[in-house]
């Protein structure tokens, strides 16, 4: 999997070559270019944005270092080119098992008020948003779906936490406990300790199906998704 991030701001990404996911860009396992949008514009100083038409406030980037930058990095449109933006679809996890049947993602951050539409209608597949809230930037969404779509490289994590996952389909995670058995007078439950898987599983199952039932009703209800 190779993942072209395009960006204003690249020095934004050196936190994504910490952790687990930079260990699978030096293992080789995963590629990540971080490209900076502003080696591709074509004006003498080096400007990417400009003033609105129609006006109002804040600057709007140029679609012409966008459009120069993807048609250098793909120039056959072999990649799947995603707009990280606040008008996308919501982002959830049955995208990212899609996306990583992709060999090239190619993900375009926007800044100030965003990106001239024509550089969108021109050079973007699908636009996307990890959620109902603003930032100042597209870089923190493309390290989200970066991360996400890493997760399944194979080699990244261990075939056990994956498949782990599957198991609980629909169900958010029951609690974990590790050692001491007692902490500031709390105790590790029981059950946990007994070394009856069967008794385990049953707890696990109850408690994910009672947080769930709490925090995300919606995830029970027909036509619940992925998780
Ligand atoms: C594109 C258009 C994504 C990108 C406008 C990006 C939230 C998300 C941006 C903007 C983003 C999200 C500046 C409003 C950058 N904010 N929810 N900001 N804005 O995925």
């Amino acid at each position: 999997m190779r993942i072209t991030i395009l960006t204003l701001f690249p020095e934004m990404f050196s936190p994504l070559f910490g952790s687990i996911v930079g260990r699978a860009v030096k293992e080789g396992k995963l590629a990540i270019e971080v490209v900076n949008l502003r080696d591709y514009t074509e004006d003498k100083h080096l400007k990417c944005d400009d003033y609105p038409f129609g006006g109002g406030a804040g600057m709007v980037m140029m679609a012409q270092p966008v459009g120069s930058a993807i048609e250098a990095i793909d120039p056959k449109h072999e990649a799947r080119r995603i707009y990280l933006s606040p008008k996308g679809r919501t982002f959830r996890q049955e995208k990212v098992f899609e996306l990583t049947e992709y060999k090239h993602l190619v993900l375009l951050c926007g800044h100030y008020e965003g990106i001239d539409q024509r550089a969108i209608d021109l050079f973007i597949d699908e636009e996307i948003s990890i959620g109902d809230y603003v930032l100042t930037g597209g870089e923190l969404p493309a390290m989200v779906l970066a991360d996400c779509v890493a997760r399944y490289v194979d080699g990244v994590l261990s075939p056990e936490s994956l498949v782990q996952e599957s198991f609980s389909e629909n169900l958010l995670e029951y609690p974990h406990y590790t050692r001491p058995v007692e902490y500031r007078g709390m105790s590790v439950p029981e059950v946990l300790r007994s070394g009856n898987h069967a008794q385990i599983d049953k707890w696990r199952r109850e408690q994910a199906l009672a947080i769930t039932r709490k925090n995300r009703p919606d995830l029970l209800k027909d036509g619940g998704e992925v998780l």
